[in-house]
């Protein structure tokens, strides 16, 4: 199965296919129905940061794009709203719509507000450096000129133009790069198609082979062929589909667009790079070439009533995060039935942009942190021998705190000022260096701190603990733990139909069961500590330091995580620490620990 011996995409690839974890039984169910589908999609057996790699690698930004039949429909089937992702509506588990009355919509589908010109200049404001649309979802409506499908927006809708030919040019013309999703197994409106129909009109059986040679492969090789150059080619949940079909499909795309880029969700490690879907940055770097892809409000196509916009803040701060774990970030529009972005989606996009050209460098080419994780108040990204250091929480006492540099500093400033006005002064303290910053933020949205090393920034020499700081709070995932006597694993859940969350949790406690993190004390002294759990009726958690020092308190416990505080801890001395919790009653198997959370105390 891994014919690739890097470990990160073999403990990805352990994660993806072993852990998956359901709460309630009507979720189990759906969760099922759809992990069937994304089969094995972390792996990859191409790492390439050169030649084809090299544009993704480094535009580390870039626009998704889900737009189809669905889009006029909106969420909304015989006048009843159904909430979670919009482009599953006509799925048995959402509407269960039939194959005939969902082709009908297409007489109804007239995006004559679509402008692709507007959408790529949207994408290029925004500092995106390329465009991947939908050329085809689960439902297998064509958004292109098709000869291999009349179900197609040219032959089918009174629209009857070819939007992808024209978002194609646009994007050329503005020097985007262009690339196109489609779901190459899942076609529920074509005999054969994975959930499709099980039979041909004429009643015989409609094996998958049917759908792949009249309608995937055909259609593909439009794509490929019509468009000019193709920079991506986005194949989505490749389930059960036989690894022959997969394998024909990836050489025929090779051969004819040489340079495209295939994500892990082609399958069978025939991708370039990997694809995580969780609609979230991941805790820790991986030192592959990989994407997270994610939606500017909460369903990837558009839907009425969602109007649960990211904040411009909120996307730079997933970008930032996603460069400093080493990937890229796909970020996702869903452009409405009349072929337009929604208003605040786009006024948001338009201001992250505009962040982004005051700060190319903390974004395009840029390395990740040397740190290997977020820290306390943000996130660092690097380039040659500086360190960006991107401050999401701008500190209310004049001091940035970053702990454990142990590399030689050249000089500190703040980045988007006059050079010579804006060096800061700064001093060591441990391994800690304490930078004094102005009182009010340089910036309103997020400040950004350049350290200048005297070696390559991305190799910098740093102590990983995670740190306690005197003015803010960190929150110490169960990703970064050592456990012992019990089990730490990855739960994915779904809240609204296919959006998902997912954490790690330590659960089925033994005897002397313990969850340990090392950390990295400034200042010593009191501090409050909470922890995050599920679990059921009332727990009791013990922490303990390597001081001596004991908390051990009753909180309550829902199946939700939460946040609970136990009192308060106290670090006797500066420097490295261990803090371990353990449970001391409640059910060992149903009482889940998230996070612990370190205070100061103001
Ligand atoms: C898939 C699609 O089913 C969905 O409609 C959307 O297009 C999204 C971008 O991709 O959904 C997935 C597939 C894989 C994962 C999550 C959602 N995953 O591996 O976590």
């Amino acid at each position: 199965m891994l014919k690739n011996h890097n470990p990160y995409i073999k403990l990805l690839c352990v994660v993806m296919l072993f852990s998956f974890q359901v709460f309630s039984q009507e979720k189990k169910e759906i969760d099922q129905g759809m992990d069937e589908m994304w089969g094995e999609t972390s792996v990859i057996n191409n790492n390439i940061r050169e030649g084809r790699g090299k544009f993704f690698d480094e535009s580390n930004f870039g626009m998704f794009i889900h737009w189809g039949l669905y889009s006029h429909l909106a969420g909304k089937w015989n006048d009843k709203t159904y909430y979670g992702i919009g482009e599953w509506l006509m799925h048995k588990r959402v509407a269960d719509i039939s194959t005939e009355d969902y082709k009908k919509v297409a007489k109804d589908f007239n995006p004559t507000k679509f402008d692709a010109k507007a959408i790529a200049q949207l994408a290029k404001d925004a500092g995106m450096k390329y465009i991947i649309i939908t050329s085809k979802h689960h439902e297998g409506f064509a958004m292109f000129d098709s000869k291999a499908s009349d179900f197609n927006i040219v032959d089918a809708t009174p629209f009857g133009r070819d939007p992808m030919k024209e978002l194609s040019a646009a994007c050329h013309e503005l020097g985007l790069g262009f690339g196109f999703y489609y779901s190459h197994y899942q076609d529920w409106t074509t005999p054969g198609g994975a959930n499709g129909p099980t039979t041909h009109k004429n009643g015989k059986e409609a094996p998958f082979k049917d759908y792949f040679y009249n309608k995937c492969k055909p259609q593909v090789k439009e794509i490929c062929s019509n468009y000019g150059t193709i920079d991506f080619v986005w194949f989505d949940t490749p389930g059960g589909m036989p690894k022959e079909y997969v394998v024909e499909l990836a050489d025929m795309v090779r051969e004819l667009q040489p340079n495209t880029m295939l994500c892990s969700r082609i399958g069978y490690g025939l991708g370039d790079y990997v694809s995580h879907g969780d609609m979230e940055v991941p805790p820790t770097n991986l030192d592959v070439l990989w994407e997270s892809c994610d939606t500017n409000n909460d369903s990837w196509s558009y839907a009425w009533y969602d109007n649960n916009f990211k904040s411009p803040k909120e996307i730079l701060h997933r970008l930032i995060s996603t460069v400093g774990r080493g990937g890229t970030y796909l970020f996702n529009v869903g452009p409405n039935g009349e072929g337009s972005v929604p208003k605040i989606g786009v006024q948001f996009l338009e201001e992250a942009g505009q962040w982004i050209q005051n700060y190319p460098q903390v974004i395009y080419g840029a390395g990740s942190s040397p740190w290997g994780h977020a820290l306390s108040w943000g996130d660092v990204t690097t380039q040659d021998h500086s360190l960006y250091l991107s401050v999401f929480d701008w500190p209310q006492d004049g001091k940035l705190y970053v702990p454990g540099l142990e590399s030689e500093i050249a000089s500190v400033n703040i980045v988007g000022k006059n050079k010579n006005q804006s060096e800061l002064k700064y001093n060591r303290k441990n391994n800690w260096i304490v930078i004094d910053v102005p009182f009010e933020k340089p910036n309103a949205t997020v400040s950004v701190i350049e350290v200048v090393l005297k070696t390559k920034a991305e190799k910098a020499k740093v102590d990983k603990a995670l740190g306690i700081y005197p003015n803010i709070k960190t929150e110490m995932l169960t990703d970064f733990a050592t456990v012992s006597n019990a089990t730490k694993n990855s739960v994915r859940w779904m809240e609204k139909f296919g959006e998902w969350k997912k954490t790690t949790q330590v659960s089925l406690w033994e005897k002397n069961g313990k969850a340990e993190w090392e950390v990295n004390v400034l200042k010593p002294g009191y501090y409050y500590l909470d922890l995050n759990y599920s679990g059921q009726g009332r727990l009791v958690w013990k922490t303990t330091t390597d001081e001596g020092v004991e908390v051990q308190n009753q909180q309550a416990a829902t199946e939700k995580y939460n946040a609970y505080p136990m009192g308060i801890i106290e670090f006797k001395t500066a420097g490295k620490h261990t803090i371990s919790v353990s449970l001391v009653e409640g059910n060992p198997e149903t009482s889940s620990l998230k996070s612990i959370i370190i205070k100061p105390i103001q």
